[in-house]
């Protein structure tokens, strides 16, 4: 199985965010990619591989130009400065300036999702690697992993946060979309709200994911089972929302009865999977109760669709354990070649 990652995702090192007026270490660490690129390495099986460079293109498929521009004008910042937006103008009549990084927070909703000038050099890096693993699937591998970091699933055609900048999944799914139905699974432990509004009104993109009840966890404002898609896409998205200290039987039953019925109704010729690992039982952030050894079952509901198979790297914060899921995970498609 391929794996792709590019050590220029590594050069981005949010410091800090905000937490309740708090300012905390950041969650999201390069140490969290290197742990699992070591653990990837000590497998025989998997083969990592270096992305060349994404067409911008691919970006721009995803992504409003302005939300690009505006990681180009971080590039601008001074060394060791980063720029957490305070005002999040709401309905304002300005237009925004993506030249100014002072309208960032136009295009953030969030406090703990920082730009510095390496934001770009990351972020599409990590891009590049979902994007060549759904290359790769198309070109006949059945299983590719991305170890996309940062992550993506909370960004949106023109919004960036909850530590996401591009939405690597998304560009995956589009990348696939060209050959067939598609459908996009989200398993971290947050709502993918940045997949869910790229594809909401879309009928040939299924998106589906189980999470933590957003009234009590990020992103708050979405990840509702009333949020079923719009105009062609409508009974095209689907959320499920599992409760506080969910262990693997509970999660199972519903990833069998609800969830994967879902997207064998759907048809898909591809799967991309959103792979956060926030729902492990020691995560600092998630508030789920799963075992090292529940992901590779997991897998195997997932492997069972004998699909062409995309798996991006989300989130996932208890680092020592991080790697050990993410073998534990992939292990689980082991079989298909
Ligand atoms: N003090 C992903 O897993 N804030 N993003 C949590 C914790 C945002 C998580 C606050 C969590 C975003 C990709
Ligand atoms: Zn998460």
């Amino acid at each position: 199985m391929k794996a792709f990652f590019h050590k220029d995702q590594l050069e981005f090192h949010p410091k800090f965010e905000w937490a309740l007026g708090n300012r905390i270490k950041h969650p999201e660490t390069t140490k969290r990619a290197q742990n699992i690129f070591r653990k990837l390495k000590a497998e025989s099986w998997i083969e990592l591989a270096e992305p060349p460079k994404i067409p911008l293109k691919a970006i721009r498929d995803n992504h409003n130009y302005q939300l690009i521009t505006l990681y180009n004008t971080a590039m601008e910042l001074a060394d060791e400065e980063a720029y957490y937006p305070s005002v999040f103008p709401q309905r304002a009549k300005a237009k925004a300036d993506p030249t100014n990084i002072n309208h960032a927070g136009f295009f953030c909703f969030d406090s703990g999702t920082p730009l510095n000038n390496k934001t770009w050099q990351a972020a599409s890096w990590s891009a590049a690697s979902s994007y060549y693993a759904a290359k790769s699937v198309l070109a006949g591998d059945p299983v590719s992993y991305a170890l996309s970091r940062p992550p993506g699933h909370h960004a949106s055609r023109d919004t960036y946060g909850g530590y996401c900048y591009f939405n690597n999944a998304a560009i995956a799914a589009k990348v696939l979309r060209t050959k067939g139905r598609v459908a996009l699974v989200d398993i971290d432990f947050h709502h993918g709200n940045g997949s869910q509004e790229i594809f909401y009104k879309s009928d040939d993109v299924f998106v589906a994911s189980i999470h933590g009840d957003p009234r009590e966890y990020f992103p708050y404002f979405c990840g509702f089972p009333s949020e079923q898609g719009s105009g062609a896409g409508l009974g095209h998205n689907l959320n499920v929302i599992l409760p506080t200290g969910t262990k693997w039987p509970a999660y199972k039953k519903a990833l069998r009865t609800v969830f994967l019925n879902a997207v064998k109704r759907f048809e898909p010729d591809f799967l991309v999977i959103s792979a956060g690992f926030d729902t492990y039982k020691l995560d600092p952030i998630g508030r789920f109760a799963l075992e090292t050894a529940d992901y590779k079952k997991m897998a195997k509901e997932f492997d069972a669709l004998k699909l062409p198979t995309v798996i991006c790297q989300e989130g996932g914060y208890f680092t020592r354990d991080l790697g050990d899921n993410v073998v534990s995970f992939l292990s689980g498609f082991k079989d298909r070649k």
